[in-house]
């Protein structure tokens, strides 16, 4: 089976909610209950910056017993920046904490992360779903450089 995830939040947004249904008055507790749970998880959760419209920079990246390839994604600021991330072997995750990035990478699943690349620096990235003896090993590295400043020619009268 082929799947595709797109990144995001830890949190489902309101979309993937489920509907509570029905007239007991549990259930309304219950629901009421985990809305307010879900509002102070949301009210905390770091979003990834990320843009509306296509992407103007797609990178195929894997995960597999032990790395991360590429180990280096160089990005300039400003992009629109699509990651399609696969895993050859097991279950992976995908994550950056720099930049609120963190999915699993499931054998079968294509997962799509999208971040706009706003500051300049070096984001560190690793595995996050424990994975084996060599799980310490998959390790990389974002970079955003910045984005060349336009030069201005003095005008000399
Ligand atoms: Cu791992």
């Amino acid at each position: 089976m082929i799947g595709f995830r797109i990144s995001g939040c830890a949190f489902p947004g309101p979309g993937l909610h489920t509907k509570w249904q029905g007239g007991i008055r549990a259930k309304r507790g219950a629901a009421a209950l985990l809305a307010l749970i879900s509002a102070i998880l949301l009210a905390g959760c770091r979003h990834t910056p990320t843009y509306t419209g296509p992407p103007n920079l797609v990178i195929h990246m894997a995960m597999k017993k032990w790395a991360i390839v590429p180990s280096r994604v160089v990005v300039p600021q400003g992009a629109k920046v699509e990651l399609i991330v696969i895993t050859g072997d097991v279950e992976h995750g995908i994550a950056v904490p720099g930049l609120a990035v963190n999915e699993p990478v499931q054998p079968g699943w294509t997962t799509v992360v999208r971040f706009l690349a706003i500051k300049p620096g070096v984001y560190p990235m690793h595995c996050s779903i424990a994975c084996g003896r060599g799980h310490d090993q998959m390790t990389g590295e974002i970079v955003i450089t910045p984005a060349s400043v336009p030069r201005v020619t003095p005008v000399h009268k």
